[in-house]
């Protein structure tokens, strides 16, 4: 069998990439290890920042994408129980950000796909990478019915995550990973409880702690814990009390608790994000504290990026996308990495040099205001800050 871009995932990355190749008329088929309805229940990021609302009205999938999502209003950040609200709409020409839940995107960009004539491949199992220094690579994978399927293709976009088999078959030495442990976790809450007005962070003398809708009658709460904590150290007295404490919001309403998690915070970045006919693309290269709430608006860059430099190499026999597409990528990723270590700082207490109190306070109003005042800053606060929705 044959192709000439062979998709690793069906996440926000691996959907991106396939229909933007298939709006180039370029053939693909996208390989993804679980079943349709865990693809596209899992629930993460909650915002599609600016510049990827932008890609998809500018790809013509707008209406696709976000047919039936509201338009997005404003973010409450709370500096010792002093409320601050941003508007994520900065201003600026063209259509904001949008406040949509990651599993929303996924579904959207799947039956589109899919209506269009997608080729996509459910529980492919065993899936291995050949040949990526040869003229053309060939991936192998063993389909539901225990099938060994081998196909011949010019590119393999790497999608499947931080835990994929792309970045696995890079052989050693040829990446280069940044890693950083921010010192920070966070317990993270499903509760069958009212959403917030607006998606709310909250600076305290307690620590941080978010609140984002998850739903109508379902909420996800954020609260900061030291990393060596563990999820049974929260009974739900202690996570109501909590939060009511750090949102300052005594009369919080609580509810039924569906999910407890505990995670860390923590970021990386490798280098180059290619190797041979292999790309990597969204976490698949690189992993961003979820405080920035940046990572899946990476994933949908660097899917563009790709996009655009396959079809110039196919359609103008022009490679300097392809040749560029790391160090490309990468400068955004750092860029993003850094906004999101500044802002994680900024609203924790973390690290050696904890930010205490009332000097902490002051100097998270001081980055607010300059945010505030400055729309692109403004705007990238407001989606990172929105992005953990
Ligand atoms: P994904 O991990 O989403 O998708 C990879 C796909 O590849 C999956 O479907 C997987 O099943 C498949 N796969 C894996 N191995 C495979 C194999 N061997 N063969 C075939 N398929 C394979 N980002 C934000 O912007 N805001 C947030 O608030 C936010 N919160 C987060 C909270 C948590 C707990 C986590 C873990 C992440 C969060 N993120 C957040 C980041 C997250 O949204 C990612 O950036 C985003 O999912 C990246 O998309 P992909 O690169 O497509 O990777």
């Amino acid at each position: 069998e044959s192709t000439t871009v062979v998709v690793i995932g069906a996440g926000p990355a691996g959907l991106t990439v396939a229909n933007l190749l298939r709006r180039c008329g370029i053939d693909c088929v996208v390989l993804e290890r679980r079943a349709r309805d865990h693809v596209e229940q899992r629930q993460r990021a909650g915002i599609v920042e600016t510049r990827a609302v932008r890609m998809f009205h500018e790809w013509g999938l707008a209406d696709q994408v976000f047919g039936g999502i509201p338009l997005s209003g404003f973010l409450e950040i709370r500096i010792a129980g002093e409320s601050h609200l941003l508007s994520q709409d900065d201003g600026s020409e063209g259509p904001p950000a949008r406040l949509c839940p990651q599993q929303v995107l996924v579904q959207n960009l799947l039956s589109t796909y899919v209506a269009d004539g997608g080729d996509l491949r459910f529980e492919a199992a065993d899936v291995s990478l050949h040949d990526l220094t040869g003229e053309r690579a060939t991936v192998r994978y063993r389909d539901p019915s225990g099938a060994a399927r081998a196909i011949d293709c010019a590119f393999v976009a790497g999608c499947d995550g931080d835990h994929g088999v792309s970045r696995a078959s890079i052989p050693d030495g040829v990446l280069t990973a940044y890693p950083f442990d921010h010192g920070i976790a966070w317990l993270t809450v499903l509760a069958d409880a009212p959403p917030s007005v607006h998606p709310l962070m909250a600076v305290s003398p307690h620590g941080f702690a978010a609140h984002f809708a998850r739903g109508p009658r379902a909420s996800r709460f954020y609260l900061q814990c030291p990393p060596d904590d563990h999820p049974d150290a929260w009974p739900d007295d202690r996570v109501w009390s909590q939060l009511r404490a750090r949102l300052g919001d005594p009369a919080l309403v609580s509810g039924p608790i569906t999910e407890r998690e505990l995670f860390q915070l923590r970021s990386i970045v490798h280098d180059p994000m290619d190797h041979g006919r292999l790309f990597l693309v969204g976490d698949a290269a690189h992993i961003v504290s979820p405080m920035g709430g940046k990572g899946m608006n990476l994933a949908l860059y660097d899917a563009e990026v790709f996009a655009h430099a396959v079809s110039d190499f196919l359609h103008h026999n022009d490679d300097t996308g392809l040749r560029s597409y790391s160090p490309r990528c990468l400068r955004r990723v750092w860029n993003d990495q850094e906004f999101s270590h500044w802002l994680t700082q900024t609203l924790h207490d973390a690290g050696d040099h904890p930010l205490a109190g009332p000097f902490r306070h002051g100097l998270a109003r001081a980055r607010l205001d300059r945010l505030t005042t400055s729309p692109t800053a403004a705007r990238a606060f407001a989606e990172l800050m929105a992005g953990l929705a």
